[in-house]
């Protein structure tokens, strides 16, 4: 054994090891309990930052700790390789897109491999290969012929400069997240899923069933699905005929005192013909984007249309009007608005001189509509028959009136809305649809698939290039065989996303797009990844498991068992982004300390869950501690102590160093096991190696009988422990300790509990009277082992240290107080 650590020397070479012995490889069994667990893959953007480091080393500390304890594990990685950045990169290079990307993967990999990580590169893959997107591309036309996909123009938010529609969450400020420019709103016709159709089974599984996922994430979703119940009542339009509103306060009723409708209306459209104010109006409302945030926020507009609705309990007449924050996707697109107990209605009312009338009465509150509406729930007031009920009663009495009537229902709305899946962008999956002028929209026969995406192309500013592509572009209608286009939109990235972890257990299969292995291996038993992806990617990745379940190519309704958000890095306190200009770069902090040093300050410093503050005194510390233990390692060794065995009768101290290391054994089980707090392992191992050196008499009398053995034990104990978080350095000392067998097949210690529990007491040490320090020690220890014991405690030692001992009086079971002078 070299006497100075040098990580990189020994990472290169165990990393050599594990590859010629293809340590990672999974390959399924079914007589093993499998463990699969997976970081979220990342886009390929060239250059791994800090995030990445945590994100995949949290994933490996896991699966090397699962396989310690005799698990089938895998843990697979690709390339999430689609997406915008690689067209701005093309833009600016002159490179077409697909060389950038491929070139990309080469350099992350070679990052990822030096980091030591546990990947089973056979299982690779990337998004962009058609290998892989022909699968969803299938999918995509199966779900289309089963009306699960379907076509409509809708409103997008649009970048004028990027030339795509954008998701309301890459809107911010009403500007696009990438390049400033405002948004604007465009009907274009696009592609959909029917997420919808799942909303209901989608939402009850966070309650029910995914006990393994934290409470924030869960509440995110639940609040993203959006539940609503209420009642569905028709107002009648003279000259137009019944319209319906979407209501959760029926209770409120009585209060309409006017209804608003969404630019978008039909009623709208109808009166702007004859009106160039509205008509103005609509177009006005037609030039902003259409987000519910933004909804929220922007100033309430609207006016009169010059139309009258019938209310349908009372029969009086109120005006309907165009509002800006109606929206046209949800419920009805009309409102029943009640300025007196709601904020929007309110505010409206205001404006435009609208009548204000209370219907509800609290005993809790104190309510003044000039000053403000009442919106929670109380009883029913200047309601006629519905007066002295509450939210409930007023509910039902009104449901079951307007059901029996025909002019009402029940109705369960939700804000989730039908997920948009066309792009209108170049590096993505192309649409597996051909338009033809006679038959319209046909999926690409299965046979026909993939639709390859053209790779040797230019990127300039205007946008994809697909559609100047005539050899891509014109192609004869499946069904009639006449000319016909092909769809030039690609898919959202987020489609690649929402179904790798399923292709990782089938990904060589060429035939189906999963086979059985996809039944062995999933759901993932604990999937990790940023707190940014508690909606989009985990809700589609929860809709598209369902897809495939009901394909018949999975069996489970859930893809992830357990999820782990990890917490952003900082630095003094602020994420780490380009944009701040405070990145730091992993690769010369690699170079400089080792991987394994970088590994073992990423997990000690906190908790996965919560932000980490990237310090590099921290990772100093850590180098410490590595450097630490080689020497205690390699003190040990050049001793010749390794190889003896444990002898029947132990000293105290001896004793006390193996109970230590039990329990440490347990705790740090439990902490990479059940609680993931990788920072309090940490912390008790370097307890444990403190008790550890202390034993070793480093540098003065070396070994007593029998300390060899111990020590030895202990040693390979730490080693153990720390093989999920700095396996380089444990695999060397690992085979210096002088074990035959790769550590890589080692299993995590078993515990002789009995040793800890039933036989052991607390024995107080003092010195002239005074508490000096504790001892664990076995009940059954002698006399004379006791006194030895206590005048070795680290503690007591030092105030005997300079004086002579002139007498120790021993109490079995309770305290032994040395007596110096
Ligand atoms: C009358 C009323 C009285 C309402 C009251 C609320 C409070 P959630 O919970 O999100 O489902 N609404 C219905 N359709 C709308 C649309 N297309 N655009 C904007 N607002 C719409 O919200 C349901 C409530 O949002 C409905 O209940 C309706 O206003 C409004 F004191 O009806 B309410
Ligand atoms: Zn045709």
């Amino acid at each position: 054994m070299k006497e100075q650590y040098d990580p990189a020397d020994i990472e290169i070479r165990a990393q050599a090891f594990w590859e010629q012995q293809q340590t990672y490889r999974a390959v399924e069994d079914p007589d093993r309990e499998k463990f699969y667990c997976l970081s979220m893959f990342p886009y390929p953007s060239g250059k791994l930052h800090m995030g990445h480091v945590r994100n995949y080393t949290i994933g490996d500390v896991i699966s090397r700790f699962q396989r310690m304890l005799g698990k089938n594990v895998m843990q697979p990685m690709g390339w999430d390789a689609f997406g915008m950045p690689a067209e701005n990169a093309a833009i600016k290079h002159g490179l077409p897109p697909a060389q950038w990307t491929y070139a990309n993967i080469e350099q992350m990999r070679g990052q990822f491999q030096r980091l030591g990580f546990a990947f089973d590169w056979s299982r690779e893959l990337a998004t962009c290969t058609p290998d892989y997107y022909r699968w969803e591309q299938w999918l995509f036309t199966e779900l289309f012929k089963s009306d699960l996909v379907y076509q409509k123009v809708a409103p997008v938010n649009w970048c004028p400069v990027d030339q795509t529609v954008l998701a309301n969450e890459q809107v911010e400020d009403g500007c696009c997240w990438r390049c400033g420019t405002v948004v604007e709103r465009k009907e274009i016709s696009q592609w959909f899923m029917r997420i919808t159709a799942y909303a209901d089974e989608l939402l009850k599984a966070l309650s029910d069933d995914m006990p393994g996922w934290p409470d924030a994430v869960k509440t995110m979703q639940t609040n993203w699905i959006g539940r609503s119940e209420g009642l569905e009542i028709e107002f009648d339009i003279p000259g137009f005929g019944p319209q319906a509103v979407f209501t959760t306060r029926p209770d409120t009723l009585m209060g309409v005192t006017y209804l608003a409708v969404a630019a978008q209306h039909p009623l709208a459209l109808k009166a702007a013909e004859s009106s160039e104010s509205i008509s103005a109006f609509l177009d006005e409302c037609a030039k902003v984007q259409s987000s519910e945030a933004a909804m929220e926020t922007m100033e309430k507009k609207g006016m009169p249309l010059g139309i009258e609705a019938v209310h349908p309990v009372t029969g009086d007449r109120v005006p309907v009007m165009v509002a800006n924050f109606v929206l046209m996707g949800y419920g009805t697109g009309a409102v029943m608005a009640v300025p007196g107990h709601d904020e929007r209605d309110y505010e409206f009312a205001r404006k435009y001189d609208l009548p204000i009338r209370q219907v509800i009465e609290s005993d809790e509150e104190d309510i003044n509509l000039d000053k403000a509406p009442f919106t929670g729930r109380g009883r029913l007031i200047n309601s006629g028959d519905y007066d002295g009920m509450n939210y409930d009663e007023a509910f039902n009495a009104l449901a079951d009136r307007f059901e029996q009537a025909g002019t009402g229902n029940r109705r369960v709305n939700y804000r989730l809305r039908d997920w948009g899946v066309s792009r209108q962008r170049y590096w993505g999956a192309p649409v597996p649809i051909i338009h033809c002028g006679d038959c319209g929209a046909q999926p690409v026969p299965a046979e026909d698939l993939p639709v390859r995406l053209p790779e040797d192309v230019t990127i300039d500013e205007t946008g994809s290039p697909l559609g100047r592509m005539p050899e891509f572009v014109n192609v004869a209608c499946p069904s009639c065989g006449k000319d016909a286009k092909r769809d030039t939109d690609t898919f959202d990235t987020f489609v690649e996303s929402s179904w790798y972890f399923a292709r990782f257990a089938s990904f060589d299969q060429d035939k189906t797009m999963l086979d059985d292995r996809a039944n062995y291996w999933l759901p993932v038993d604990q999937y990790i990844g940023g707190i940014e992806h508690a909606i989009l990617h985990l809700l589609y990745a929860r809709f598209f498991t369902r897809l495939l379940r009901d394909k018949g190519m999975v069996t489970i309704d859930e893809p992830f068992k357990r999820l782990l958000t990890q917490g952003m890095v900082l630095k003094d306190g602020a994420k780490m982004s380009k944009s701040k200009g405070n990145t730091v770069d992993p690769q010369p902090m690699i170079d400089k300390y080792g991987a394994d040093t970088l590994r073992l300050f990423m997990m000690s410093d906190a908790p996965p869950e919560q932000s980490l503050d990237w310090s590099e005194s921290g990772v100093e510390g850590a180098a410490r501690f590595v450097k630490r233990l080689w020497r205690m390692l390699f003190t040990h060794v050049s001793r010749g102590a390794t190889g003896a065995t444990r002898p029947a009768e132990l000293s105290a101290s001896q004793q006390a160093l193996i109970q230590a290391m039990y329990k440490t054994l347990l705790k740090t089980r439990d902490d990479y096991e059940r609680r993931h707090t990788f920072n309090t392992a940490i912390a008790a191992i370097r307890e444990f190696t403190n008790l550890t050196w202390k034993q070793m008499n480093i540098e003065e009398t070396g070994y007593a009988p029998g300390d060899d053995a111990v020590v030895h034990e202990a040693l390979e104990a730490i080693v153990l422990m720390l093989t999920p978080i700095i396996p380089h350095a444990c695999h060397e000392w690992w085979q210096e300790l002088g074990n035959p067998t790769d550590l890589m097949d080692a299993r995590w210690p078993e515990v002789d509990e009995s040793l800890l529990v039933s036989d052991t007491v607390s024995i107080v040490v003092q010195v002239n009277g005074k508490l000096r320090g504790k001892l664990e020690v076995a009940s059954d220890i002698s006399k004379d082992e006791l006194e030895k014991a206590a005048l070795n405690e680290p503690n007591a030692a030092r105030f005997i240290d300079g004086k002579t001992v002139r007498r120790v009086i021993v109490v079995p079971g309770k305290l032994v107080n040395i007596v110096a002078t």
